[in-house]
């Protein structure tokens, strides 16, 4: 049976030789702990596990550890992770260790991935190759329900694809889910008979994980075409469940908030790879990973193997629509798809919300910043004659 392997960065202290840091790994979440013991019967040994390497990298040291397969309970998220990412990351004789990758082997992958992916959205949205533009309705609390349509409104007739709610925004009294999401799919219909164009709203369902699907169910009921969790604070099996009930049968956004308190640190913590990994396995049809040029601050190399682990081919699943947002406008369009390529949704809150003309004309601003970037034509040659592109221009510059 292939086993599960685990890829870590690592400071050993001072006293502690890189080999013997890598073991204290493998040892607290195999079959050991700090000292020996009388009850560790022959038989155990075969869930051992083992250091596959130690090589030097920067300051530390990367390993690569290898699991028995049988430590893990199939399709038990919590449990995986106790094992590659759990106590390791207090042990004293590491001053620093950062959880990079995981690979899993099939028995482990008893997962369906997402239900639309990339061209189940595309299909949805009627897209072929563009990268899609979507916006965060701003500002992210306290509008209510009938402003919040009216905001949504504006956005879709200036060419936005995708409307979502912030990740704060939940079920709160000023503005509930049971009269937001009526107002916003009729602002959108409204919209649809102007544009001919259907547009996906993402409310944010995000709640305790026993009523998540219930909640997911209502806002469906009430006509929601897409659905958004915050994935990190509601837990991968909230995921889960969301992605497994088959009663479910419209796109999943995922939001991140809270992953920087794992990914900020280069040294320590858990990278994006293998959370990008665990969101697609569970369902995750878009998942934010970040932008080159926005406002979160990102490694643009990791940034496009973070999409790859969502795109690339992975035990048969479909591939997932990587998200770039965090103050994205019109003139940084260039620079994220030159980096990251057109399968990518681009997202604008500030950037369109905040043009000095409002959201339609922030909406239509980076529309063209897309379709100059499809044309090969540069965004400032583009904006001579594309008007909300220019003052979008003019009030952020192209950097
Ligand atoms: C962006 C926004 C998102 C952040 C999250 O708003 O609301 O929550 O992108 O960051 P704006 P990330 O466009 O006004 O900056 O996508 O990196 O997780
Ligand atoms: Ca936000």
């Amino acid at each position: 049976m292939a086993d599960v392997i685990a890829t870590y960065y690592f400071i050993p202290d001072t006293v502690t030789t890189p080999e013997a840091a890598a073991e204290a790994i493998r040892d607290e979440e195999t079959t050991g702990t700090w000292t020996d013991i009388t009850t560790r019967l022959s038989y155990v040994q075969r869930l051992d596990g083992s250091v596959e390497s130690v090589e030097p990298a920067g300051e530390g040291y990367v390993t690569r550890i290898r699991f028995p397969a049988e430590l893990f309970e199939p399709g038990n998220i919590p449990q995986y992770l106790s094992i590659v990412a759990g106590n390791l990351f207090g042990l004293s004789r590491l001053s620093a260790v950062r959880l990079l990758d995981i690979e899993l082997p099939d028995v482990l992958v008893p997962f369906r991935g997402p239900k639309f992916g990339i061209q189940g959205i595309r299909r949805l949205i009627g897209t072929k190759k563009r990268p899609h533009v979507g916006t965060i309705i701003k500002p992210k609390v306290g509008l209510t329900p009938s402003d919040t349509a009216a905001v949504a409104f504006q956005a879709a007739i200036g060419g936005v694809d995708f409307i979502k709610d912030d990740e704060t925004l939940t079920d709160q009294p000023f503005c509930p889910i049971a009269e937001r999401v009526p107002a916003v799919m009729a602002a959108l219909d409204e919209a649809r008979s102007e544009t001919g164009r259907q547009v996906l709203y993402a409310v944010n369902i995000t709640t305790r994980a026993d009523r998540i699907v219930e909640r997911a169910l209502e806002a469906i009921e009430l006509g929601a075409n897409t659905i958004m969790i915050d994935v990190i604070t509601a837990g991968f099996s909230a995921l889960q469940a969301l992605g497994e009930e088959q009663a479910i049968k419209v796109p999943i956004h995922v939001h991140r908030t809270m992953h920087a308190a794992m990914t900020r640190n280069p040294q320590h913590g858990i990278a994006m790879r293998p959370i990008a990994r665990l969101v697609r396995m569970l369902g995750g049809d878009q998942l934010h990973t970040g932008t080159v040029s926005g406002k979160m601050g990102h490694d643009p190399s990791l940034l496009v193997g973070d999409n790859q682990a969502l795109t690339s081919a992975y035990f048969g699943m479909k591939p997932s629509f990587p998200v770039a947002s965090g103050g994205l406008h019109p003139g940084k369009v260039y620079a994220e798809l030159q980096a990251l390529g057109t399968d990518i949704v681009l997202q604008a809150g500030g950037g369109i919300h905040g043009h000095p003309d409002g959201t339609a004309a922030g909406a239509r601003a980076m529309r063209q910043a897309v379709d100059a970037f499809m044309a090969g034509v540069h965004v400032t040659e583009y904006a001579r004659d594309h008007y909300e592109l220019e003052r979008a221009l003019a009030t952020w510059g192209t950097a």
